[in-house]
């Protein structure tokens, strides 16, 4: 029994996907032009496609599950499940506007053509609002439509800002946000649910890990109350005596985005030689 996943074959979502698997523990040959290849130590064979064709494939189980967009997840909608969002790939889908001209709320959209991709969604969002505007369907490069005459408005996926900016073209409206998901078929078998939730499982350790850094540090025992109030830790911090008397040694994990914050607390309050160290894997 192996499980089947799909994964962009190049592009942006590709190097994370891979790594997420590898962290995962799986080992596979990743060779480029390879368009499928099984882990040699995971029941897991891996099928490299084009991003826009992931979902249809797994909704027609010609793969188990995939990894990919949410924007093309609900562009496509598809009959697949949403088994885990993965956090990587960010970036929001936008209606952006040319920088000269007036925008004063969403009803400026309205009369205007809007050039996309993402007709599916983009329709929903005009609908919604009740806006009227035309779509002009493009695969590519759609940032350049308004400079060349062919529609006014744009709606297109966005991460820094900056190819908007080189082109004129400033955010006007976020229809959504999106980030990399595990998507799979409704109708997963006993064997195949199995092996899915052994995946999800490693992927929610190697996501939590990500998120928490271990911290060691020498505590003045007179500060001991203190300084651990500051750091819960998973259940209550280690402490071991150290060999100077009135020291003791704290261990605890510690949430990457409380860190910079609780770090200066922690110094405030007497405490020395911390050590910060990254976590690989994180089981709860
Ligand atoms: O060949 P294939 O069809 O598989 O790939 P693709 O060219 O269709 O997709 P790809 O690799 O560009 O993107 C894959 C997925 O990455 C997308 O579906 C999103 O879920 C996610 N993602 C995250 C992005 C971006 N960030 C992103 N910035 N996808 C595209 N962009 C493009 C955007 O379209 C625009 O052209 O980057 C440009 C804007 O970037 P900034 O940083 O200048 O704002
Ligand atoms: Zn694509």
């Amino acid at each position: 029994m192996t499980l089947k996943i799909a994964i962009q074959k190049s592009g942006r979502l590709y190097d994370d996907s891979v790594k997420l698997l590898k962290e995962c523990g799986i080992e596979f040959n990743n060779s480029l032009n390879k368009l499928k290849t099984e882990a040699s130590n995971f029941p897991l064979e891996i099928l490299f496609l084009r991003d826009d064709d992931i979902p249809q494939y797994v909704a027609d189980k010609v793969a188990d599950i995939g990894i990919v967009g949410e924007n093309v997840v609900m562009e496509k909608q598809k009959d697949v499940r949403v088994l885990e969002r993965l956090g990587f790939g960010k970036c929001r889908l936008s209606i952006a506007f040319p920088k000269g001209k007036k925008y004063q709320g969403i009803n400026s959209l309205g009369g205007t053509r809007i050039a996309t991709s993402y007709t599916h969604i983009l329709t929903g969002f005009l609908k919604k609002n009740k806006i009227n505007a035309e779509i002009h369907e493009i695969s590519g490069s759609v940032e350049i439509a308004p400079g060349i005459g062919l529609a006014d408005a744009i709606c297109d996926l966005v991460s820094s800002g900056s190819t908007l900016f080189t082109n004129g073209l400033r955010e006007v409206e976020t229809i959504m946000k999106s980030e990399a998901l595990l998507i799979g078929n409704p109708l997963l078998s006993k064997q195949e649910q199995a092996i899915v939730d052994k995946l999800i499982f490693r992927i929610q350790a190697v996501k939590k890990a990500s998120k928490n850094k271990y911290i060691l540090l020498n505590a003045p025992n007179k500060n001991l109350d203190k300084i651990i109030s500051l750091i819960p830790g998973m259940k209550s911090p280690t402490i071991l005596p150290l060999a100077q008397e009135g020291w003791s040694s704290v261990h605890s994990v510690l949430m990457e985005d409380v860190f910079w914050e609780v770090i200066e607390k922690l110094k405030t309050a007497g405490a020395q030689g911390i050590l910060v160290v990254p976590i690989e894997k994180m089981i709860l």
